[in-house]
């Protein structure tokens, strides 16, 4: 396996003349602390083997000219349309090959976006979309804070009504760092929010395992209940002294993307790193949520502030981390689910913004999780996003450009 260089080759070009988006502190990193390796148990020994891929991709530009593309989807309504939502505060559709001249929405006035990580970072549709117009953002607000909240469609259906905005959360973020970014609804119909732990760096005011902050989290609330939502009788803390009831897993540090296989509802997190170890954990359709996914305790499998005599059996592992001689900052996939390249089916494609590596994750005939690096790119991944089909496509943060990810048949 190659390792990653042409984003940081030269750290210092790099951080001037690109935006390093999600880690923001990369610049100025530290040099990592030699690892504290838990040897008891082995943690690292449950890592995802490396194996060699068991298909092939290929990228095909689809469409270019957008400005910092931070998120692609689908609205679901059997449109064929794609969004693609732009950092600085705008969404564009690509409708039968073409890039529409006006936005779908501009919010760009309202949108805080010249720091790497603040902008317009993702946009959801809601389930029934083609029925209700409804649909869902995530910015910062001219403040730096974090703002979920709900749009209409407009009287033509490529444009929404701007005036329609329904804040449901205004998060407050102590550093511009660290903001999360995903909005996915999940099989359930409740909409999933990913809060990075509020920046900095080493998580300094210990949001990722406080569970009365929002920050750090994955947060699952009802946006058909009570106004502006309801939280969903199912969520894990609800009704517990100490807990918001918001959350549904904690112990994240920036999960910038993160996705649902549509098949079966497993629910795979990217979440990005600090100094050292990029991972993703998967949650098993099944589970009732409340999980602690460990930072800032342990980094991957590693020991980041393990306190004396923690009880590890608390967290929930990773099912694969990498460190940063790949990378510096996964950026989450989707499992395939099309139907024209059988033999991606079932394969998690995930990336790393500075190494623009595309890796494949799955599970092999015996349960054990393997990866492989299935394509060598020169992309600044920010994102991953698929089509009413289930298609995959891949951004190119740098040159605004949207690739599809195609399987190579044999
Ligand atoms: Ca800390
Ligand atoms: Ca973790």
């Amino acid at each position: 396996m190659k390792r990653f260089r042409k984003n940081i080759k030269n750290p210092i070009v790099s951080c001037l003349a690109l935006f390093i988006l999600f880690t923001g502190l990369f610049c100025s990193k530290p040099k990592a602390q030699e690892d504290k390796k838990i040897s008891k148990p082995s943690l690292q020994d449950k890592n995802a083997r490396m194996v060699k891929p068991w298909g092939k991709i290929k990228l095909d530009l689809v469409a270019s000219g957008f400005q910092l593309p931070t998120y692609l989807t689908h609205a679901g309504d059997g449109s064929g349309r794609i969004f693609v939502v732009e950092k600085p505060g705008q969404i564009k559709i690509i409708k039968e090959g073409e890039v529409l001249s006006n936005p779908f929405l501009d919010i760009a006035s309202q949108v805080r976006s010249r720091e790497s990580e603040r902008g317009l970072l993702s946009v959801a549709f809601h389930p029934n979309y083609r029925e209700n117009g409804r649909f869902f953002v995530n910015y910062s607000n001219l403040e730096g804070n974090t703002v979920i909240a709900e749009y209409m469609i407009g009287d033509h259906p490529d444009q929404a009504n701007t005036k329609s905005e329904r804040i449901f959360l205004t998060i407050k973020q102590p550093a511009s760092n660290h903001n999360g970014g995903g909005l996915e609804f999940g099989p359930d119909g409740y909409l999933y929010i990913g809060m990075g732990d509020g920046g900095a760096a080493a998580d300094p005011w210990g949001n990722a395992q406080n569970t009365e902050t929002f920050l750090g989290k994955m947060l699952r609330i009802d946006v058909d209940g009570d106004d502006p939502y309801g939280i969903p009788e199912v969520n894990p803390f609800i009704g517990m002294e100490g807990y918001r009831p918001e959350i549904w897993a904690y112990g994240l540090r920036n999960p910038w993307r993160y996705s649902f296989d549509a098949e079966t509802g497993d629910l795979y997190i990217a979440d990005v790193g600090q100094y050292k170890w990029e991972e993703i954990h998967v949650q098993p359709a099944k589970s009732p949520g409340g999980e602690n996914y460990g930072w800032d305790i342990l980094e991957g499998f590693n020991a980041f502030e393990l306190p004396e005599g923690y009880d590890l059996d608390q967290l929930t592992m990773p099912v694969l981390e990498y460190d940063h001689d790949l990378g510096c900052s996964i950026t989450g996939g989707y499992v395939y689910r099309g139907k024209k390249y059988p033999s991606s089916t079932g394969t998690y494609f995930f990336s790393d913004f500075c190494a623009g590596t595309i890796w494949g994750l799955k599970k092999n005939s015996k349960g054990e999780w393997e990866w492989a690096e299935f394509l060598d790119t020169q992309l600044a991944v920010s994102s991953f996003g698929v089509d009413e089909e289930g298609e995959i496509y891949v951004l190119d943060y740098n040159e605004g450009t949207v690739y599809q990810l195609r399987g190579v048949e044999e």
